[in-house]
Protein backbone atom coordinates (compact mmCIF):
# COMPACT_ATOMS: atom_id res chain seq x y z
CA UNK A 1 0.00 0.00 0.00
CA UNK A 2 1.15 3.49 -0.63
CA UNK A 3 2.38 5.69 1.66
CA UNK A 4 -0.36 7.65 3.45
CA UNK A 5 1.63 11.22 3.12
CA UNK A 6 2.26 10.80 -0.79
CA UNK A 7 0.09 12.44 -3.01
CA UNK A 8 -0.54 12.92 -6.57
CA UNK A 9 -1.25 15.74 -9.05
CA UNK A 10 -3.49 15.57 -11.91
CA UNK A 11 -3.18 19.06 -14.35
CA UNK A 12 -5.63 19.35 -17.43
CA UNK A 13 -4.80 22.48 -20.58
CA UNK A 14 -8.21 22.63 -22.37
CA UNK A 15 -9.96 25.35 -23.79
CA UNK A 16 -10.67 27.58 -21.76
CA UNK A 17 -8.99 26.54 -18.79
CA UNK A 18 -5.60 25.13 -16.98
CA UNK A 19 -6.50 22.85 -14.14
CA UNK A 20 -4.68 21.46 -11.61
CA UNK A 21 -6.36 18.63 -8.88
CA UNK A 22 -4.29 17.56 -5.73
CA UNK A 23 -5.74 13.86 -4.54
CA UNK A 24 -4.00 11.65 -1.95
CA UNK A 25 -3.12 8.10 -1.94
CA UNK A 26 -6.41 6.83 -1.68
CA UNK A 27 -7.46 9.13 -4.40
CA UNK A 28 -9.66 11.69 -2.65
CA UNK A 29 -9.46 14.67 -3.50
CA UNK A 30 -7.54 17.72 -1.78
CA UNK A 31 -7.89 20.54 -3.57
CA UNK A 32 -8.57 21.99 -7.17
CA UNK A 33 -7.16 25.04 -8.48
CA UNK A 34 -7.43 26.69 -12.56
CA UNK A 35 -6.07 29.22 -14.24
CA UNK A 36 -9.36 30.82 -16.84
CA UNK A 37 -7.95 32.21 -19.45
CA UNK A 38 -10.11 34.95 -20.23
CA UNK A 39 -10.88 35.86 -17.23
CA UNK A 40 -7.29 35.34 -15.53
CA UNK A 41 -4.95 36.21 -18.45
CA UNK A 42 -7.13 39.18 -20.37
CA UNK A 43 -3.68 40.71 -21.86
CA UNK A 44 -3.97 38.07 -24.29
CA UNK A 45 -7.35 38.70 -25.96
CA UNK A 46 -9.51 35.24 -25.88
CA UNK A 47 -12.58 34.71 -25.83
CA UNK A 48 -13.71 31.06 -24.47
CA UNK A 49 -9.58 30.48 -24.44
CA UNK A 50 -9.60 31.50 -28.38
CA UNK A 51 -8.60 34.18 -30.49
CA UNK A 52 -12.04 35.83 -31.73
CA UNK A 53 -11.77 36.17 -35.39
CA UNK A 54 -9.90 38.28 -37.25
CA UNK A 55 -7.10 38.56 -34.67
CA UNK A 56 -4.02 39.51 -36.19
CA UNK A 57 -1.84 36.56 -34.54
CA UNK A 58 -4.39 33.90 -36.61
CA UNK A 59 -3.13 32.43 -40.02
CA UNK A 60 -6.07 32.37 -41.16
CA UNK A 61 -8.63 35.37 -40.19
CA UNK A 62 -11.00 32.44 -39.58
CA UNK A 63 -9.30 30.08 -37.84
CA UNK A 64 -9.76 28.50 -34.32
CA UNK A 65 -6.57 28.90 -32.25
CA UNK A 66 -4.64 30.16 -28.75
CA UNK A 67 -1.50 32.24 -28.45
CA UNK A 68 0.76 29.33 -27.33
CA UNK A 69 2.51 31.88 -24.66
CA UNK A 70 -1.16 32.17 -23.19
CA UNK A 71 -0.37 28.51 -22.08
CA UNK A 72 3.15 29.24 -20.43
CA UNK A 73 2.15 32.05 -18.69
CA UNK A 74 -0.97 30.01 -17.28
CA UNK A 75 1.84 27.23 -16.19
CA UNK A 76 3.57 30.11 -13.98
CA UNK A 77 0.28 31.40 -12.90
CA UNK A 78 -1.55 27.71 -12.23
CA UNK A 79 2.08 27.34 -9.93
CA UNK A 80 2.06 30.54 -8.30
CA UNK A 81 -1.85 29.97 -6.95
CA UNK A 82 -0.76 26.51 -6.29
CA UNK A 83 2.43 27.54 -4.30
CA UNK A 84 1.14 31.41 -3.04
CA UNK A 85 -2.26 31.22 -2.33
CA UNK A 86 -3.18 27.55 -1.67
CA UNK A 87 0.01 26.46 -0.02
CA UNK A 88 -0.23 22.77 -0.89
CA UNK A 89 2.26 20.66 0.17
CA UNK A 90 4.50 20.23 -2.59
CA UNK A 91 7.17 18.42 -1.25
CA UNK A 92 4.93 15.20 -0.87
CA UNK A 93 3.80 15.53 -4.47
CA UNK A 94 5.07 11.69 -5.25
CA UNK A 95 4.04 11.99 -9.08
CA UNK A 96 2.18 14.30 -11.92
CA UNK A 97 0.20 13.11 -15.41
CA UNK A 98 -1.19 15.56 -17.47
CA UNK A 99 -4.52 15.70 -19.93
CA UNK A 100 -4.67 17.92 -22.80
CA UNK A 101 -7.20 19.36 -25.00
CA UNK A 102 -7.13 16.09 -27.55
CA UNK A 103 -5.76 17.02 -31.55
CA UNK A 104 -4.22 20.56 -30.52
CA UNK A 105 -0.40 21.09 -31.17
CA UNK A 106 2.59 23.20 -29.98
CA UNK A 107 5.49 23.73 -32.20
CA UNK A 108 8.65 24.21 -30.51
CA UNK A 109 11.79 26.03 -32.81
CA UNK A 110 15.08 24.80 -33.42
CA UNK A 111 17.12 25.51 -30.14
CA UNK A 112 13.78 25.75 -27.56
CA UNK A 113 15.43 22.63 -25.81
CA UNK A 114 18.63 24.61 -24.68
CA UNK A 115 16.45 27.01 -23.46
CA UNK A 116 14.47 24.68 -21.32
CA UNK A 117 17.56 23.41 -20.10
CA UNK A 118 19.02 26.89 -18.91
CA UNK A 119 15.40 28.01 -17.33
CA UNK A 120 16.29 29.99 -14.45
CA UNK A 121 14.20 29.20 -11.30
CA UNK A 122 14.40 33.02 -9.76
CA UNK A 123 12.07 33.65 -12.72
CA UNK A 124 8.56 32.80 -14.29
CA UNK A 125 8.72 30.71 -17.42
CA UNK A 126 7.15 32.84 -20.11
CA UNK A 127 9.46 35.76 -20.43
CA UNK A 128 12.18 32.99 -20.72
CA UNK A 129 10.39 30.95 -23.14
CA UNK A 130 9.48 33.97 -25.68
CA UNK A 131 11.62 32.47 -28.69
CA UNK A 132 11.33 29.03 -28.12
CA UNK A 133 7.70 28.44 -30.68
CA UNK A 134 7.94 28.41 -34.35
CA UNK A 135 4.28 28.96 -34.42
CA UNK A 136 2.77 31.69 -32.30
CA UNK A 137 -0.70 29.59 -32.19
CA UNK A 138 -1.95 26.34 -30.99
CA UNK A 139 -4.80 25.45 -33.62
CA UNK A 140 -8.03 24.30 -31.14
CA UNK A 141 -10.15 21.29 -31.97
CA UNK A 142 -13.16 24.04 -32.77
CA UNK A 143 -11.00 25.25 -35.88
CA UNK A 144 -12.50 24.05 -39.40
CA UNK A 145 -10.32 25.79 -41.60
CA UNK A 146 -8.50 22.69 -43.19
CA UNK A 147 -10.59 20.96 -45.48
CA UNK A 148 -9.36 20.91 -48.66
CA UNK A 149 -6.22 19.29 -46.62
CA UNK A 150 -8.66 16.81 -45.36
CA UNK A 151 -9.72 15.96 -49.06
CA UNK A 152 -5.44 15.90 -49.69
CA UNK A 153 -4.92 13.61 -46.92
CA UNK A 154 -7.92 11.36 -47.90
CA UNK A 155 -6.69 11.10 -51.09
CA UNK A 156 -3.00 10.43 -49.89
CA UNK A 157 -4.46 7.23 -47.98
CA UNK A 158 -6.45 5.95 -50.46
CA UNK A 159 -3.74 6.21 -53.25
CA UNK A 160 -0.78 4.58 -51.12
CA UNK A 161 -2.79 1.94 -49.13
CA UNK A 162 -3.73 -1.21 -50.29
CA UNK A 163 -7.85 -1.94 -50.54
CA UNK A 164 -8.91 -2.40 -46.52
CA UNK A 165 -9.14 -6.05 -46.08
CA UNK A 166 -13.38 -6.59 -45.15
CA UNK A 167 -14.45 -5.58 -41.35
CA UNK A 168 -14.71 -8.14 -38.95
CA UNK A 169 -17.94 -9.48 -37.84
CA UNK A 170 -18.49 -7.43 -35.38
CA UNK A 171 -18.08 -3.53 -37.50
CA UNK A 172 -21.18 -1.78 -38.66
CA UNK A 173 -20.41 -2.36 -42.13
CA UNK A 174 -22.98 -0.14 -43.91
CA UNK A 175 -20.62 2.66 -45.20
CA UNK A 176 -17.74 1.85 -46.69
CA UNK A 177 -14.44 2.45 -44.90
CA UNK A 178 -12.10 4.89 -46.30
CA UNK A 179 -8.51 4.00 -46.61
CA UNK A 180 -7.53 7.00 -43.56
CA UNK A 181 -9.87 5.67 -41.71
CA UNK A 182 -8.91 1.88 -41.81
CA UNK A 183 -5.54 2.80 -41.08
CA UNK A 184 -6.12 5.56 -38.47
CA UNK A 185 -9.23 5.13 -36.95
CA UNK A 186 -10.98 7.88 -37.90
CA UNK A 187 -11.99 9.82 -41.47
CA UNK A 188 -9.94 12.96 -41.52
CA UNK A 189 -11.35 15.45 -39.38
CA UNK A 190 -10.51 19.86 -39.72
CA UNK A 191 -9.52 19.57 -35.87
CA UNK A 192 -6.97 16.49 -35.98
CA UNK A 193 -3.51 17.09 -36.34
CA UNK A 194 -2.44 16.02 -39.77
CA UNK A 195 -4.52 18.73 -41.26
CA UNK A 196 -3.77 21.67 -38.95
CA UNK A 197 0.07 20.89 -39.84
CA UNK A 198 -0.79 20.82 -43.68
CA UNK A 199 -2.41 23.69 -43.67
CA UNK A 200 0.18 26.01 -42.00
CA UNK A 201 3.59 24.00 -43.85
CA UNK A 202 1.94 24.84 -46.71
CA UNK A 203 1.47 28.48 -46.06
CA UNK A 204 4.27 29.19 -43.75
CA UNK A 205 7.08 26.52 -45.43
CA UNK A 206 9.69 29.50 -43.41
CA UNK A 207 7.95 28.47 -39.98
CA UNK A 208 8.20 24.45 -40.47
CA UNK A 209 11.48 24.38 -41.31
CA UNK A 210 12.54 26.25 -37.84
CA UNK A 211 10.76 24.23 -35.98
CA UNK A 212 12.12 20.91 -33.91
CA UNK A 213 9.49 19.60 -32.64
CA UNK A 214 5.97 19.12 -32.87
CA UNK A 215 3.52 18.27 -29.77
CA UNK A 216 0.26 17.77 -28.98
CA UNK A 217 -0.81 19.67 -25.70
CA UNK A 218 -0.65 16.55 -23.51
CA UNK A 219 3.06 16.09 -24.08
CA UNK A 220 3.91 19.85 -24.09
CA UNK A 221 2.42 20.12 -20.01
CA UNK A 222 5.25 17.23 -19.20
CA UNK A 223 7.60 18.74 -21.33
CA UNK A 224 7.37 22.09 -19.24
CA UNK A 225 7.19 19.67 -15.89
CA UNK A 226 10.80 19.18 -17.15
CA UNK A 227 12.14 22.25 -17.25
CA UNK A 228 15.50 22.87 -16.16
CA UNK A 229 18.84 20.72 -16.24
CA UNK A 230 17.65 17.67 -17.57
CA UNK A 231 14.29 19.11 -19.60
CA UNK A 232 13.98 16.31 -22.52
CA UNK A 233 10.68 16.38 -25.35
CA UNK A 234 8.11 14.32 -23.60
CA UNK A 235 6.42 11.62 -25.85
CA UNK A 236 3.45 11.05 -27.47
CA UNK A 237 0.88 8.99 -25.18
CA UNK A 238 -0.09 5.65 -26.88
CA UNK A 239 -4.34 7.21 -26.88
CA UNK A 240 -3.73 10.40 -27.92
CA UNK A 241 -1.17 10.21 -30.60
CA UNK A 242 -4.64 8.44 -32.17
CA UNK A 243 -6.06 12.06 -32.56
CA UNK A 244 -3.55 12.71 -35.32
CA UNK A 245 -4.85 10.87 -38.33
CA UNK A 246 -1.28 10.11 -38.59
CA UNK A 247 -0.81 6.63 -36.56
CA UNK A 248 -1.30 3.42 -38.50
CA UNK A 249 -3.40 1.88 -35.61
CA UNK A 250 -4.36 -1.45 -38.02
CA UNK A 251 -1.03 -2.12 -38.24
CA UNK A 252 1.21 -4.68 -35.45
CA UNK A 253 2.47 -2.95 -33.94
CA UNK A 254 0.91 0.71 -34.55
CA UNK A 255 3.61 2.52 -36.14
CA UNK A 256 3.35 6.36 -38.30
CA UNK A 257 1.52 5.74 -41.53
CA UNK A 258 4.32 6.50 -43.88
CA UNK A 259 1.67 7.96 -46.78
CA UNK A 260 0.12 10.23 -44.41
CA UNK A 261 3.46 11.78 -42.79
CA UNK A 262 4.52 11.89 -46.28
CA UNK A 263 1.54 14.12 -47.41
CA UNK A 264 1.73 15.96 -44.68
CA UNK A 265 5.03 17.43 -43.72
CA UNK A 266 7.68 14.77 -45.39
CA UNK A 267 9.46 11.68 -44.21
CA UNK A 268 11.19 14.39 -42.00
CA UNK A 269 8.50 14.71 -40.03
CA UNK A 270 8.78 11.72 -38.19
CA UNK A 271 11.64 13.49 -36.35
CA UNK A 272 9.61 16.27 -35.36
CA UNK A 273 7.45 14.09 -33.90
CA UNK A 274 9.20 11.83 -31.83
CA UNK A 275 8.45 8.03 -31.12
CA UNK A 276 5.74 7.77 -29.31
CA UNK A 277 5.63 5.93 -25.97
CA UNK A 278 3.91 2.51 -26.31
CA UNK A 279 3.63 1.64 -22.50
CA UNK A 280 1.76 3.97 -20.87
CA UNK A 281 3.83 2.57 -17.51
CA UNK A 282 6.99 3.95 -19.05
CA UNK A 283 8.47 6.92 -16.92
CA UNK A 284 8.77 10.05 -18.73
CA UNK A 285 11.47 11.26 -16.49
CA UNK A 286 11.73 13.30 -12.82
CA UNK A 287 9.86 16.83 -12.20
CA UNK A 288 12.65 19.53 -13.61
CA UNK A 289 14.89 21.80 -11.51
CA UNK A 290 12.81 24.43 -12.99
CA UNK A 291 10.20 23.32 -10.49
CA UNK A 292 12.24 21.72 -7.86
CA UNK A 293 13.86 24.94 -7.06
CA UNK A 294 11.17 27.39 -7.26
CA UNK A 295 8.32 25.85 -5.39
CA UNK A 296 10.67 22.78 -3.50
CA UNK A 297 9.26 19.60 -5.84
CA UNK A 298 10.93 16.58 -4.41
CA UNK A 299 13.45 15.46 -6.66
CA UNK A 300 12.12 12.52 -6.61
CA UNK A 301 8.80 13.22 -8.00
CA UNK A 302 7.91 11.65 -11.38
CA UNK A 303 6.70 12.72 -14.20
CA UNK A 304 4.14 10.32 -15.93
CA UNK A 305 3.22 10.48 -19.48
CA UNK A 306 0.30 12.70 -20.42
CA UNK A 307 -3.07 11.85 -22.82
CA UNK A 308 -5.62 13.48 -24.26
CA UNK A 309 -8.93 14.78 -22.34
CA UNK A 310 -11.35 12.84 -23.46
CA UNK A 311 -8.92 9.50 -22.34
CA UNK A 312 -8.22 11.01 -19.41
CA UNK A 313 -12.24 11.16 -18.38
CA UNK A 314 -12.10 7.68 -19.40
CA UNK A 315 -9.07 6.97 -17.25
CA UNK A 316 -11.27 9.15 -14.51
CA UNK A 317 -14.49 6.80 -14.74
CA UNK A 318 -13.38 3.09 -16.16
CA UNK A 319 -15.97 2.10 -17.57
CA UNK A 320 -15.31 -1.57 -17.54
CA UNK A 321 -16.56 -3.68 -20.95
CA UNK A 322 -20.19 -3.68 -21.51
CA UNK A 323 -20.24 0.27 -19.43
CA UNK A 324 -19.50 3.40 -21.05
CA UNK A 325 -19.12 7.12 -20.03
CA UNK A 326 -22.04 9.15 -21.66
CA UNK A 327 -21.39 12.88 -21.61
CA UNK A 328 -23.89 15.15 -21.65
CA UNK A 329 -23.32 18.93 -22.39
CA UNK A 330 -22.55 21.46 -25.48
CA UNK A 331 -22.14 18.17 -27.27
CA UNK A 332 -23.07 14.79 -26.04
CA UNK A 333 -19.97 12.07 -26.34
CA UNK A 334 -19.57 8.51 -25.90
CA UNK A 335 -17.11 6.75 -24.55
CA UNK A 336 -16.99 2.89 -24.81
CA UNK A 337 -14.35 0.31 -24.09
CA UNK A 338 -14.09 -2.40 -27.06
CA UNK A 339 -11.37 -5.15 -27.27
CA UNK A 340 -11.59 -5.27 -30.91
CA UNK A 341 -10.23 -2.05 -33.71
CA UNK A 342 -13.70 -1.63 -36.28
CA UNK A 343 -12.86 1.62 -37.35
CA UNK A 344 -16.05 3.47 -38.84
CA UNK A 345 -16.76 6.96 -40.52
CA UNK A 346 -19.04 7.95 -37.99
CA UNK A 347 -16.94 7.43 -35.03
CA UNK A 348 -13.14 8.01 -33.95
CA UNK A 349 -11.35 4.67 -32.56
CA UNK A 350 -8.52 5.50 -29.97
CA UNK A 351 -6.31 3.04 -27.96
CA UNK A 352 -7.29 3.15 -24.55
CA UNK A 353 -4.97 4.86 -22.72
CA UNK A 354 -4.44 2.47 -19.37
CA UNK A 355 -4.17 -0.47 -21.84
CA UNK A 356 -0.41 -2.91 -21.50
CA UNK A 357 0.36 -5.23 -24.53
CA UNK A 358 -0.48 -8.97 -23.28
CA UNK A 359 -2.49 -7.61 -20.16
CA UNK A 360 -6.22 -8.62 -21.02
CA UNK A 361 -7.41 -6.32 -18.42
CA UNK A 362 -7.59 -3.76 -19.76
CA UNK A 363 -9.48 -3.32 -23.24
CA UNK A 364 -7.04 -2.56 -25.77
CA UNK A 365 -9.55 0.36 -27.77
CA UNK A 366 -12.19 2.84 -26.81
CA UNK A 367 -14.75 4.08 -29.18
CA UNK A 368 -15.80 7.81 -29.42
CA UNK A 369 -19.18 8.95 -30.78
CA UNK A 370 -19.45 12.84 -30.81
CA UNK A 371 -22.67 14.41 -31.38
CA UNK A 372 -22.51 18.32 -31.61
CA UNK A 373 -26.57 19.27 -31.43
CA UNK A 374 -26.43 18.35 -27.91
CA UNK A 375 -27.32 20.72 -25.14
CA UNK A 376 -28.02 24.07 -27.35
CA UNK A 377 -30.36 22.22 -29.13
CA UNK A 378 -32.51 21.41 -26.05
CA UNK A 379 -32.06 24.75 -24.87
CA UNK A 380 -33.50 25.78 -28.09
CA UNK A 381 -36.74 23.39 -27.57
CA UNK A 382 -37.01 24.29 -24.59
CA UNK A 383 -36.73 28.09 -25.02
CA UNK A 384 -39.27 27.49 -28.58
CA UNK A 385 -41.92 25.36 -26.70
CA UNK A 386 -41.79 24.92 -23.28
CA UNK A 387 -41.61 28.68 -21.95
CA UNK A 388 -37.84 28.52 -20.95
CA UNK A 389 -38.45 26.33 -18.08
CA UNK A 390 -36.67 22.89 -17.77
CA UNK A 391 -39.93 21.94 -15.54
CA UNK A 392 -42.07 22.28 -18.34
CA UNK A 393 -39.91 20.91 -20.70
CA UNK A 394 -39.11 17.67 -18.06
CA UNK A 395 -43.48 17.16 -17.62
CA UNK A 396 -43.34 16.61 -21.03
CA UNK A 397 -40.95 14.11 -21.45
CA UNK A 398 -42.35 12.34 -18.38
CA UNK A 399 -45.55 12.18 -19.89
CA UNK A 400 -44.95 10.93 -23.51
CA UNK A 401 -45.26 7.37 -24.18
CA UNK A 402 -41.97 5.88 -25.96
CA UNK A 403 -42.09 6.36 -30.20
CA UNK A 404 -45.11 9.41 -29.22
CA UNK A 405 -43.14 11.53 -31.80
CA UNK A 406 -39.87 11.52 -33.02
CA UNK A 407 -37.83 14.77 -33.79
CA UNK A 408 -34.52 15.24 -34.86
CA UNK A 409 -32.96 19.06 -34.11
CA UNK A 410 -30.15 19.40 -36.40
CA UNK A 411 -29.62 23.30 -35.83
CA UNK A 412 -25.86 23.03 -36.89
CA UNK A 413 -24.58 20.20 -39.27
CA UNK A 414 -24.18 17.44 -37.11
CA UNK A 415 -21.47 14.70 -36.93
CA UNK A 416 -23.46 11.70 -36.70
CA UNK A 417 -24.89 11.17 -38.66
CA UNK A 418 -22.07 12.87 -40.94
CA UNK A 419 -23.70 16.42 -42.06
CA UNK A 420 -27.11 15.65 -41.16
CA UNK A 421 -28.91 19.27 -41.18
CA UNK A 422 -32.30 20.48 -40.37
CA UNK A 423 -35.25 20.00 -38.13
CA UNK A 424 -37.69 16.85 -38.94
CA UNK A 425 -40.51 15.78 -36.95
CA UNK A 426 -42.65 12.37 -37.46
CA UNK A 427 -45.66 11.44 -36.19
CA UNK A 428 -45.99 7.66 -34.14
CA UNK A 429 -47.17 6.31 -37.91
CA UNK A 430 -43.73 7.62 -39.17
CA UNK A 431 -45.54 9.65 -41.55
CA UNK A 432 -43.33 13.11 -41.31
CA UNK A 433 -45.71 16.65 -40.33
CA UNK A 434 -44.77 20.12 -40.10
CA UNK A 435 -45.60 20.73 -36.72
CA UNK A 436 -46.75 18.51 -33.55
CA UNK A 437 -50.31 19.00 -32.23
CA UNK A 438 -48.81 20.25 -29.09
CA UNK A 439 -45.57 21.93 -29.20
CA UNK A 440 -44.91 20.17 -25.58
CA UNK A 441 -43.94 16.97 -27.77
CA UNK A 442 -40.72 18.73 -29.07
CA UNK A 443 -39.17 18.19 -25.93
CA UNK A 444 -40.32 14.32 -26.07
CA UNK A 445 -38.80 14.48 -29.59
CA UNK A 446 -35.38 15.60 -29.14
CA UNK A 447 -34.19 13.60 -25.54
CA UNK A 448 -36.10 10.11 -27.08
CA UNK A 449 -34.08 10.55 -29.97
CA UNK A 450 -31.37 11.80 -28.70
CA UNK A 451 -31.20 8.33 -26.52
CA UNK A 452 -31.89 6.25 -29.73
CA UNK A 453 -29.15 7.85 -31.47
CA UNK A 454 -26.85 6.83 -28.75
CA UNK A 455 -28.82 3.04 -28.49
CA UNK A 456 -28.60 2.51 -32.04
CA UNK A 457 -24.44 2.87 -32.52
CA UNK A 458 -23.70 1.42 -28.94
CA UNK A 459 -26.26 -1.73 -29.92
CA UNK A 460 -24.54 -1.72 -32.95
CA UNK A 461 -20.67 -2.21 -32.09
CA UNK A 462 -21.27 -4.36 -28.70
CA UNK A 463 -22.94 -6.51 -31.22
CA UNK A 464 -25.04 -8.85 -28.99
CA UNK A 465 -23.13 -8.03 -26.15
CA UNK A 466 -25.14 -6.31 -23.39
CA UNK A 467 -24.82 -2.63 -22.04
CA UNK A 468 -24.42 -3.05 -18.52
CA UNK A 469 -24.54 0.18 -17.41
CA UNK A 470 -23.34 3.79 -18.15
CA UNK A 471 -21.92 6.88 -16.02
CA UNK A 472 -23.22 10.33 -16.92
CA UNK A 473 -21.14 13.18 -16.83
CA UNK A 474 -21.55 16.83 -18.14
CA UNK A 475 -23.73 19.91 -17.26
CA UNK A 476 -27.12 17.53 -17.82
CA UNK A 477 -26.44 14.80 -15.88
CA UNK A 478 -28.27 16.10 -13.11
CA UNK A 479 -31.22 16.12 -14.56
CA UNK A 480 -33.35 12.97 -13.47
CA UNK A 481 -36.08 12.57 -15.98
CA UNK A 482 -33.39 12.63 -18.17
CA UNK A 483 -31.31 9.93 -16.85
CA UNK A 484 -34.31 7.65 -16.31
CA UNK A 485 -35.04 8.26 -20.21
CA UNK A 486 -32.03 7.09 -20.92
CA UNK A 487 -31.73 3.86 -18.42
CA UNK A 488 -35.12 3.19 -19.99
CA UNK A 489 -33.99 3.35 -23.67
CA UNK A 490 -30.56 2.06 -23.04
CA UNK A 491 -31.60 -0.70 -20.86
CA UNK A 492 -29.56 -0.36 -18.08
CA UNK A 493 -28.38 1.00 -15.05
CA UNK A 494 -27.18 5.10 -15.16
CA UNK A 495 -24.67 5.73 -12.68
CA UNK A 496 -23.43 9.42 -11.65
CA UNK A 497 -19.72 9.08 -10.34
CA UNK A 498 -19.16 9.52 -6.63
CA UNK A 499 -17.40 12.91 -5.89
CA UNK A 500 -14.87 11.75 -3.00
CA UNK A 501 -13.00 14.93 -1.31
CA UNK A 502 -13.19 17.57 1.37
CA UNK A 503 -10.88 20.76 1.73
CA UNK A 504 -9.10 20.41 4.29
CA UNK A 505 -9.57 24.10 5.57
CA UNK A 506 -13.09 25.10 4.62
CA UNK A 507 -14.31 21.23 4.70
CA UNK A 508 -16.18 21.90 1.22
CA UNK A 509 -16.68 19.37 -1.04
CA UNK A 510 -13.83 19.60 -3.86
CA UNK A 511 -14.80 20.47 -7.54
CA UNK A 512 -14.30 17.22 -9.73
CA UNK A 513 -12.73 18.09 -12.97
CA UNK A 514 -12.94 14.28 -14.67
CA UNK A 515 -10.13 15.18 -17.00
CA UNK A 516 -7.23 16.35 -14.05
CA UNK A 517 -8.15 13.98 -11.95
CA UNK A 518 -8.16 11.19 -14.44
CA UNK A 519 -4.51 12.33 -14.90
CA UNK A 520 -3.92 12.07 -11.22
CA UNK A 521 -5.09 8.64 -11.26
CA UNK A 522 -2.62 7.89 -14.19
CA UNK A 523 -0.04 9.37 -11.57
CA UNK A 524 -1.02 7.37 -8.60
CA UNK A 525 -0.84 3.93 -11.03
CA UNK A 526 2.24 4.79 -12.71
CA UNK A 527 3.90 5.64 -9.18
CA UNK A 528 2.39 2.25 -7.70
CA UNK A 529 4.57 0.59 -10.48
CA UNK A 530 7.98 2.31 -10.26
CA UNK A 531 7.85 1.26 -6.69
CA UNK A 532 8.07 -2.45 -8.21
CA UNK A 533 4.23 -3.04 -7.48
CA UNK A 534 3.32 -3.22 -11.34
CA UNK A 535 -0.54 -3.82 -11.48
CA UNK A 536 -3.00 -3.70 -13.90
CA UNK A 537 -4.64 0.15 -14.05
CA UNK A 538 -8.16 -1.18 -12.86
CA UNK A 539 -6.74 -3.06 -9.98
CA UNK A 540 -4.35 -0.41 -8.44
CA UNK A 541 -7.30 2.18 -8.62
CA UNK A 542 -9.67 -0.55 -7.24
CA UNK A 543 -7.45 -0.90 -4.26
CA UNK A 544 -6.49 2.77 -4.11
CA UNK A 545 -10.46 3.29 -3.63
CA UNK A 546 -11.45 0.13 -1.36
CA UNK A 547 -14.56 0.62 0.71
CA UNK A 548 -15.11 3.80 -1.56
CA UNK A 549 -18.07 3.81 -3.09
CA UNK A 550 -17.09 4.72 -7.27
CA UNK A 551 -20.59 6.04 -8.22
CA UNK A 552 -24.29 6.03 -7.30
CA UNK A 553 -27.27 4.58 -9.42
CA UNK A 554 -29.72 7.45 -10.09
CA UNK A 555 -31.72 5.55 -12.58
CA UNK A 556 -32.87 1.60 -13.14
CA UNK A 557 -34.85 0.87 -16.47
CA UNK A 558 -38.82 0.43 -16.65
CA UNK A 559 -39.03 -3.06 -17.91
CA UNK A 560 -42.16 -1.95 -20.08
CA UNK A 561 -40.61 1.39 -21.07
CA UNK A 562 -37.37 -0.32 -22.15
CA UNK A 563 -39.42 -3.01 -23.84
CA UNK A 564 -41.48 -0.50 -26.11
CA UNK A 565 -38.37 1.42 -26.80
CA UNK A 566 -36.47 -1.99 -27.84
CA UNK A 567 -39.88 -2.10 -30.54
CA UNK A 568 -39.86 1.27 -31.49
CA UNK A 569 -35.62 1.64 -32.09
CA UNK A 570 -35.93 -0.04 -36.04
CA UNK A 571 -38.86 2.30 -36.87
CA UNK A 572 -36.67 5.39 -35.43
CA UNK A 573 -33.32 4.46 -36.92
CA UNK A 574 -35.41 3.94 -40.41
CA UNK A 575 -36.95 7.52 -39.70
CA UNK A 576 -33.26 8.99 -39.18
CA UNK A 577 -32.59 7.73 -42.66
CA UNK A 578 -35.58 9.29 -44.55
CA UNK A 579 -34.34 12.60 -42.30
CA UNK A 580 -31.00 12.90 -43.18
CA UNK A 581 -32.01 11.90 -46.48
CA UNK A 582 -34.29 15.23 -46.85
CA UNK A 583 -31.87 17.13 -46.17
CA UNK A 584 -32.28 20.91 -44.10
CA UNK A 585 -35.67 21.75 -43.99
CA UNK A 586 -37.10 25.39 -42.37
CA UNK A 587 -37.41 24.77 -38.72
C1 LIG B 1 -12.43 15.34 -29.30
C2 LIG B 1 -12.41 16.80 -29.37
C3 LIG B 1 -12.76 17.57 -28.16
C4 LIG B 1 -11.51 18.04 -27.50
C5 LIG B 1 -11.87 19.01 -26.38
O1 LIG B 1 -12.21 14.75 -30.53
O2 LIG B 1 -12.10 17.38 -30.38
O3 LIG B 1 -13.51 16.81 -27.26
O4 LIG B 1 -10.77 16.96 -27.04
O5 LIG B 1 -10.73 19.51 -25.77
Amino acid sequence: MADPEVLFLGLDLSSQALKASLLDARLRGIDEVAVRFDEDLPQFGTRGGILPPGDARLDVPEAAAAPVQMYVAAFDLLWERIANERGWPLARIGAISAAGQQHASVYFSHGALDALRVADPDAPLAPQLEDMFSRATVPNWQDATTLKECSMLTAAAEQALAPPPPPPATAPHDTPIPAICQATGSIAHTRFTAAQILRWRMQRPEEYSATERITLVSNFVTTLLRAGFCAEYTPLDKSDVCGMNLWAMNESPPHWSAPLIDATGGPDLVARLGDPARDPRTLVGHVGTWLQQRYGLSPSCIVCQATGDNPATLQCLTPRRGEAVISLGTSDTVLLPSDTYVPHPSYHIFAHPASVEGDAATPPYFLMFVYKNASLAREWVRDTYCDGHWGTFDAAVQAAAPGAAAGFYWLRPEIIPWDARGVHRFDSTGTQIEAFPEDMLNAAAIVQSHCLAFRSRIVRVLNGAPLERVFVVGGAAGNATLCQLLADVLDCEVARPRVEGRNAESGAPVAYNFCSVGAAYRARWVWECVQGRPTSFETCIARAREGMAAYDVVARPDANRARAFAAFAPQWERLEQEAVARGATLT
